[in-house]
């Protein structure tokens, strides 16, 4: 099977997506220009363009595809699912057999507090459904006034507006009114932020930015604090061991429910089956996408601990909130065929114990570049700061240019590897074999090596 197309008709689709296609995140002009870039197949960790050039993956197309393309199973779970019962919704008192079923499958791989599920049909959907759940949960314990959902700067959450309002992007808060009820506190970024301070103290204290800010809005007006086990795209950012148990410690003295916001860090990416295992947080609710369908089939939701969903399913009345595809039938089916991949193959064990520890540990090597101010990761996500001087961590002048260089020389080098300003970042299937593991830093390396000598060291 062959991913080429002739050079005219690349043309042809070029002009076309720029006439018609609004794509996301996308300055349109500068696209315009330039033309996409256009991916026509797809197999194993390898992507392949319209000029037929193979890329290994390095992103898991945007943090989803875990288990890597080609896996038929998934595929086939899907049409069989459309052609028994394409649709069917579960308002109204209704159900049907692949949404129970992931339920259930659900219930057997999350901590054993977690036992509820609402499905949305991506992300920012699953974090819009927390805020409902938070509040009603409130609501419902005849506490109104716990209203502030507290997240963090540099999080990301999602492109609804209630995701994207948790979200801590800077940028993206210039294009709309956030809400009211959100307040961000700091990010556990050492690298970035940190300074003088040894990692740990630095943990600490951004840790104590959230206590703060409970004083300052009062706990009792605080429903939940929000946040990525490690944030994905702000970076991969690693927090220090002493983060986590303060933050643990804080929600649990003000009694405010801790949403773990596992879209990148669930099923299986940092070893464990959540981040929240990793970190061994006692998460009241998760939100999840991406990954539990294999990337196959849109499906998100949130997972209810049962301090959460005793009260909402007791005698409190209907719950208004729920999507025309909650629990889409087809989703369904693609989420059971990756967990049946995901425990037959015992894929979380065989990341854990063997394969994160190589790719971290040749991850680390890449920290001897003179490019690269620091090397980090767990699991299968991992970065590279780049840096003009490793010594005092100082960026290039233009923040983002050096990266953005990296990220196109990256490509040329065969890797699919992400830029989010100068921090480069991976997220790779953990399907992959430990040669191409190998392969992968063979061609970071080499896209390094480029990147220095572009920009003229
Ligand atoms: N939470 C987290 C932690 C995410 O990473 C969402 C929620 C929203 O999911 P949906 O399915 O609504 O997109 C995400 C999504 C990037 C990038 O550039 C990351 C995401 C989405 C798009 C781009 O790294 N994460």
């Amino acid at each position: 099977m062959t991913s080429i197309i002739p050079e005219r008709a690349r043309q042809d689709w070029q002009a076309l997506d720029s006439s018609h296609y609004l794509h996301p995140f996308t300055d349109f002009k500068e696209l315009a220009a330039k033309g996409s870039r256009i991916i026509t197949r797809a197999e194993g960790p390898y992507i392949y363009d319209s000029e037929g050039r193979e890329i290994l993956d390095g992103m898991s197309g945007l943090w989803c595809v875990s288990l890597g393309y080609g896996q038929d199973s998934i595929a086939h779970a899907v049409h069989r699912q459309l052609q028994e019962l394409p649709y069917y919704n579960s308002f109204f008192q209704c159900a049907h057999p692949p949404v129970i079923e992931l339920a259930r499958r659900l219930a057997e791989v999350t901590p054993a507090h977690i036992n509820n599920f609402f499905f949305t049909a991506s992300g920012s959907e699953a974090n819009d459904t927390q805020l409902r759940i938070v509040r009603r949960y409130w609501d419902l314990l005849e506490k109104p006034s716990r209203r502030y959902v507290i997240s963090r700067k540099n999080g990301y959450h999602g492109s609804t507006i209630a995701g994207a309002s948790l979200g801590g992007m800077g940028f993206m808060h210039k294009q709309f009114e956030t809400l009211s009820y959100v307040s961000h506190v700091d990010q556990p970024y050492w690298f970035g932020e940190g300074g003088d301070l040894d990692p740990e103290e630095f943990g600490r204290r951004a840790a104590a930015s959230l206590e703060q800010r409970i004083g300052e809005l009062g706990a009792d007006n605080v429903a939940a604090f929000i946040a990525e086990p490690i944030q994905g795209a702000g970076g991969v950012i690693v927090p220090p061991d002493s983060y986590w148990p303060e933050i643990r410690r804080i929600c649990a003295e003000h009694d405010i429910l801790i949403i773990s916001d596992e879209v990148i860090c669930g099923f299986g990416r940092l070893g464990e089956w959540f981040g929240a295992d990793y970190y061994q947080v006692p998460a009241d609710l998760m939100s999840f996408a991406k990954a539990v369908t294999n990337g196959y089939q849109p499906l998100g939701g949130v997972m209810v601990g049962d301090r959460v969903a005793d009260v909402i399913k007791a005698d409190g009345g209907e719950f208004a909130h729920g999507y025309t595809y909650s629990g889409h039938p087809a989703a369904c089916a693609a989420a059971l065929a990756t967990l049946d991949l995901l425990q037959e193959q015992d894929i979380v064990r065989q990341v854990r114990e063997d394969k994160a520890p190589y790719l971290q540990q040749r991850w680390a090597e890449m920290a001897d570049h003179p490019l690269v101010g620091e090397a980090r990761g767990a699991g299968f996500v991992a970065a590279l700061e780049l840096v003009a001087d490793k010594a005092t961590r100082a960026r290039f002048d233009q923040d983002g240019s050096a990266g953005a260089l990296c990220r196109n020389l990256s490509v040329e080098c065969g890797l699919v590897m992400r830029a989010v300003g100068d921090t480069m970042i991976i997220a790779p299937p953990l399907t992959m074999t430990m040669e191409q593991i190998d392969q992968l830093m063979e061609r970071a390396r080499a896209a390094l090596d480029k990147t220095w000598a572009a920009l003229g060291r």
